[in-house]
């Protein structure tokens, strides 16, 4: 078992795999020529969902540079711009150009199951990548790696629940607005229902509003703008990307509103990337879930041993931690994305 932490670091022993469970902007052009393979070479298509969000180029870095011709593969990158059909695409033109295998970062979780009969007919194995795949028949995918996107949820939930006691504030009416993901993926159903999970422990947490801003910054500015205009008392965000939030607090920036550590509306948000420990450091994001997007070597070390004869699990969870402005100094050092 192999975990890979915040620096990219391959950890043996620390990536928690689990049998059976379930569940910027870079090349854009969707290549359909067949890929000249160097070699022997291993051939990978890596139906990537889209470039939306820092996390997602720290991802797509992380598989282009575990995916080296250095390492024995040729990489086929086609980018789904956030729509699945662009996805459906891209992996039946991988099963046409008989590539060895297939990465799919899956936009949705639903609507997959004809495309990968297709693979698997073709006897072309699937790696599930980031978000996960909702299929009848788990046959039709090899392996997942990813977050567990619910645990994080949870997390954050319990998080709130214990900041709020420390402030005293537990029996307060709590309004809480959440900015949600791309409706449909994994990382937002995961989020959304862990967090709901532990609101409905505490009939004073009133969820005002959920929406989607499609975890990019234009949208959660948008949709946080209207629910300023609409809410005048907004205890907590929850914002379900990194991306997102920074638009939330140009938005209430905006809106004169006060928010972090010293403000009025205390920010929870979900990835921790770079540009989100600047802003813990400053107290303006209250708590971020870490979300590890380094997830290349691993995919490449699945597919090695794929090709070795080696069994391998059916998922891989990515371990994760919760960073605060009290702890973000110390632990942004080394981080890679
Ligand atoms: O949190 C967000 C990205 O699927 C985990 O997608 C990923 C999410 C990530 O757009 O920033």
């Amino acid at each position: 078992m192999i975990r890979i932490d915040g620096k990219g670091l391959l950890l043996t022993g620390l990536f928690f795999a689990a049998a059976g469970a379930s569940g910027c902007g870079r090349k854009e052009e969707l290549q359909t020529e067949t890929p000249q393979a160097q070699g022997d070479s291993i051939v990978v298509g890596f139906s990537q969902l889209g470039s939306e969000s820092d996390w997602r180029s720290a991802y797509t870095k992380s598989i282009e540079e575990a995916f080296t011709e250095e390492n024995g593969y040729t990489l086929v990158f086609d980018n789904g711009r956030q729509r699945q059909e662009n996805q459906l695409k891209a992996v039946r033109n991988f099963i046409l150009q008989e590539v060895d295998y297939i990465l799919l970062s899956p936009v949705v979780e639903t609507g997959w199951d004809s495309v990968l009969q297709e693979a698997k007919d073709a006897d072309i194995p699937v790696l599930v990548a980031d978000r996960e795949v909702d299929v009848e028949d788990e046959s039709l995918y090899t392996a997942w790696v990813g977050s567990d996107f619910k645990a994080e949820g949870t997390a954050m939930g319990q998080w709130l629940e214990t900041y709020l006691e420390e402030q005293g504030r537990e029996n307060e009416e709590i309004n809480i607005v959440i900015l949600q993901g791309t409706l449909g993926s994994s990382a937002e159903i995961g989020r959304t229902e862990g967090f709901e999970e532990i609101a409905s422990q505490h009939p004073n947490w009133n969820i005002l509003a959920k929406e989607t801003g499609e975890f990019t910054t234009a949208k959660g500015r948008e949709v946080m703008e209207a629910f300023l205009d609409r809410y005048a008392d907004i205890d907590v965000l929850v914002s379900q990307n990194d991306d997102m939030t920074f638009g939330a607090l140009e938005a209430m920036d905006e809106d004169g509103r006060t928010y972090g550590t010293e403000g009025e509306i205390t920010v929870l948000s979900f990835d921790a990337v770079s540009a989100a420990f600047d802003l813990m450091e400053e107290g303006k994001i209250n708590a971020d879930h870490e979300c590890n997007p380094i997830q290349g070597p691993l995919l490449s070390e699945l597919i090695k041993k794929l090709e070795a004869g080696e069994t391998i699990e059916k998922a891989y969870y990515v371990e994760e931690q919760i960073f605060t402005p009290e702890n973000a100094a110390a632990n942004r050092q080394e981080r890679m994305y």
